[in-house]
């Protein structure tokens, strides 16, 4: 009996989890209300917590409020996404891409109160030498789910933003050539009219199967 209730709570747990997580939604179009620092020191701190490969966690977040860096940002992206809307990105991908509303405008690097660059650390460095990191794409990117579940947990929104090449990051956050960018995370509230596009997730016959 004691089992049975037991499973009972889990299962309203997982589910209303996952009925949580079903409801976070990206957004590109950020309100201007800020948010205090000790909130995203909460949010990246959860996301360094995540495993690693050897626990080495290789990874390192900058978190940028102050607008002439995002400016600067802005505007190496924008350089960088004109080249890609114009002269590298496929026909087919920009049909993938159709729903979503996406260009070469990238607003969301300026009207988003914080963004969080996340750099994967391909090794470290003690003083001179070289110590091996293990898995690094694959810690990094379990650090990064992380990071954006906690910020949708504490009813924010984020965007999963990845220009290419984005080595332009180190300059301007002035990173050492052991540490390559990741990710840009632009973290804020969802404006009034953030644009929501119709997204729909695959059915669990699609993604599932059981071996038992
Ligand atoms: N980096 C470009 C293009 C882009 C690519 C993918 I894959 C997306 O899911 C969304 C956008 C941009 O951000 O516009």
């Amino acid at each position: 009996m004691k089992r049975f209730f037991y499973i009972c709570c889990m299962i309203n747990k997982v589910k209303s989890f996952k009925d949580k997580m079903e409801r976070r939604r990206t957004t590109r179009d950020f309100s201007n209300a800020g948010i205090p620092k000790a909130i995203i020191t909460e949010i990246i701190m959860t996301a360094s917590s995540a495993p690693s490969g050897a626990n080495k966690q290789p990874w390192f977040f900058c978190a940028v409020s102050d607008s002439g860096l995002k400016r600067e940002i802005r505007l190496a992206a924008e350089k960088i996404e004109q080249q890609a809307y114009t002269h590298k990105m496929s026909e087919e991908w920009k049909k993938d891409l159709k729903h979503l509303g996406t260009n070469w405008e990238k607003e969301f690097l300026e009207n988003a109160p914080w963004l969080i660059v996340v750099f994967k650390k391909t090794h470290e460095l003690v003083g001179e030498k070289k110590k091996k990191n293990y898995y690094v794409n694959e810690s990094v990117g379990l650090a990064t789910g992380f990071l954006i579940t906690a910020i949708h947990n504490v009813g924010l929104s984020c965007l999963t933003y990845t220009p290419s090449p984005m080595g332009f990051l180190n300059g301007i956050l002035n990173r050492p050539d052991n540490e390559k960018p990741y990710m840009v995370i632009p973290i804020g509230y969802a404006a009034n009219n953030a644009f929501l596009p119709e997204l729909t997730k695959k059915d669990q016959n699609e993604v599932l199967k059981f071996y038992f």
